[in-house]
């Protein structure tokens, strides 16, 4: 190859380099973390989704209640769960469709996880209370192992969107597949969820330079 084709291949990666965006919706972990996507659950004839609910949600005279598509179950008896929505930077911070929650539950997306993985997770919540996702690390034969995520809830204390993130890491010998258990208490509005994973740590082990 020729020097001054070698410079154009250089020059043609560089310029592909920078048109690729920083970071794409695929980089997200979470199939519909904006809560656009809903299914319906039927609130009549001792439904079991009405049942689950501790106080329950006023749903008016509805026979169906949306919830998000990739609603799995309630851990315990939620206070409430209900998709709310709105106008984008008001009720619902992106799209059309955010989640009103107190209470425990899972979503379907579970995430293939390993030992020493580090991952950002990151959402917008509102209202008063606190919120929080964790990770419930299984084994091969899916027994829960660990869980990963704050040791205390995160205090959302404002009407307006805050953005809630951290890293979550991995410390569990025996991890293979990671559930997401999202917990509000207090109502709290989320939207705009996303979990990607986070560049590689060095082991602890490694020597300092
Ligand atoms: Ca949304």
């Amino acid at each position: 190859m020729k020097m001054r084709d070698i410079m154009l291949a250089a020059l043609i990666l560089s310029l592909a380099r920078h048109e690729a965006p920083a970071a794409t919706e695929d980089d997200n972990l979470i199939k519909n973390g904006g809560f656009e996507e809903t299914r319906e659950e039927a609130l009549t004839g001792g439904g079991h989704f009405l049942q689950a609910l501790k106080d329950g949600c006023d749903f008016g005279a509805e026979l169906f209640a949306p919830v998000p598509k990739n609603f799995d179950q309630f851990i315990g008896k939620p206070k409430c769960f209900k998709v709310v929505k709105g106008s984008a930077g008001k009720e619902v911070h992106s799209g059309g469709k955010a989640l009103l929650f107190n209470g425990f539950f899972y979503i379907q997306d579970t995430l293939t996880v390993k030992n020493g993985n580090s991952f950002a997770v990151q959402y917008y919540a509102k209202g008063d209370g606190k919120t929080r996702l964790r990770f419930v690390v299984r084994d091969a034969e899916r027994r829960e192992t660990s869980q990963a995520g704050p040791p205390k809830p995160v205090q959302v204390t404002s009407d307006d969107w805050t953005l809630v993130n951290y890293t979550l890491d991995i410390n569990d010998e025996q991890a293979y597949r990671a559930s997401i258990l999202l917990e509000a208490e207090g109502d709290i509005t989320m939207d705009d969820l996303r979990i990607t994973e986070s560049e590689k740590k060095p082991a602890p082990d490694a020597k300092q330079p």
